[in-house]
């Protein structure tokens, strides 16, 4: 039976972080994926991620970005590949919506760099957009996008050159605690121990984490890219490229939040939009992949809200996986079972930015059962995750 320190299941986005971040400490790593490196079929692909620190979800992640914004450098440097591109990021809601009465309170309570602009001022700066005439945005400087395939890429890479064995195409059957206090994990090609396991499984988090994983439910999101269309008989391309188009977070009247950015390397020329919540539940290992005409219809419609201009054809559109937990925070710690198992999952559709700073996380409870980080809001056995 093969063995090693750690075994990683799951080498997605968080799971790669935290095989780079163990097999940087020393540690020799075992890890496994079902899928290929940076695959398409989970959560962590599209070309483009938002970074942003006015966070609305909750001022509690602001120090965790904060690092995550020194991780992000750190492993652009490793890697030797370019990662984050900034573009600024505007948050635009009712006076009273959270969208950016959150952002607000982060920004003011952390002292970040922040503007607040009327929808005229919008308009003004990024003229691609037009919102509703009360609506109201908080302008981030510092805000931008990563690329999540380039980052899984470049954790799985560094992770490799420090000795990191990583196996796709081999997925997790089952796991067990030890009596002697180590895991077996059994995959489709063999047994192997270690002494800790961490658990990565992204939206398989009910088949691979049992009781602990049931709360996080798959949903299917879909991501647009549509082509921006003529104003008064001139392209208007300049005015949704990087430099100009900020990323962007948008809710008002009571519509459904959408999130997006700016036309972006590998997009065809088009901007990228989402809706942020469509909470349509899923089974993972059967996602309808086909994106629909009235889905088209529906995304394109609310986008012109935002964008009147944004009136070129839908250029591509793509399916993916956010494993949310039922309050949408993140679930990460050790397992309430067996304290040599580490937790790492719903991370929903806004986890991505923390890739850095959750590789940390999970390598500080998995080598030393602690972290100095503050993870009080993230815990396994919260309230809102009891059935
Ligand atoms: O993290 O900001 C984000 C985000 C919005 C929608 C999807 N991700």
């Amino acid at each position: 039976m093969s063995s090693a320190d750690v075994i990683v299941i799951g080498l997605g986005s968080m799971g790669g972080a935290a095989a780079n971040a163990l097999a940087q400490r020393g540690l020799s790593v075992l890890g496994f994926e079902r899928f290929w490196p940076s695959h398409d079929q989970g959560s962590a692909h599209g070309g483009t991620r938002i970074i942003r620190q006015s966070y609305f979800e909750g001022v509690e992640y602001v120090p965790l970005l904060r690092r995550a914004y020194e991780g992000w450098r750190q492993l652009e440097d490793q890697a030797e590949a370019k990662l984050v591109t900034i573009t600024g990021g505007i948050y635009i809601g009712d006076p009273e919506e959270e969208t950016f009465t959150g952002a607000l309170s982060s920004a003011r309570e952390w002292n970040l760099q922040h503007e607040v602009l009327s929808s005229d001022e919008i308009t003004e700066r990024f003229p691609a957009m037009r919102p509703a005439d009360h609506a109201v945005g908080l302008f981030e400087e510092n805000a931008g996008f990563v690329d999540p395939e380039r980052t899984t890429a470049a954790n799985i890479r560094v992770a490799t050159e420090h000795g990191a064995r990583l196996h796709f195409g081999e997925a997790v059957l089952s796991w067990t605690a030890t009596r002697g206090g180590g895991v077996e994990v059994v995959t489709r090609h063999g047994t192997y121990g270690a002494d800790r396991l961490v658990v990565a499984p992204g939206a398989w988090s009910a088949q691979l984490l049992g009781e602990v994983g049931a709360p996080v439910t798959a949903e299917r999101q879909v991501m647009y890219w549509f082509q921006p269309g003529y104003s008064r008989g001139r392209p208007v391309f300049e005015d949704y490229a990087v430099g100009r188009q900020p990323v962007f977070i948008e809710r008002t009247d009571g519509n459904e939040q959408v999130y997006g950015f700016p036309i972006a390397d590998g997009s065809g020329g088009g901007i990228k939009i989402g809706f942020f919540h469509d909470e349509r539940p899923t089974d993972p290992d059967a996602v309808d992949r086909t994106v629909l005409p009235f889905e088209i219809a529906r995304m394109q419609s609310r986008a012109l809200e935002l964008f009147p201009h944004l009136t070129g054809p839908l250029l591509q559109a793509k399916t993916c996986l956010y494993p949310s937990a039922p309050d949408d925070h993140f679930m990460i710690g050790l397992h309430p079972e067996h304290s040599q198992v580490t937790v790492a999952t719903g991370f929903g559709g806004h986890g991505f930015k923390f890739v850095p700073v959750v590789g940390d996380i999970v390598a500080d409870l998995a080598s030393r059962g602690r972290t100095d980080l503050p993870i009080g809001l993230f815990d396994l056995e919260r309230p809102a995750l009891l059935g």
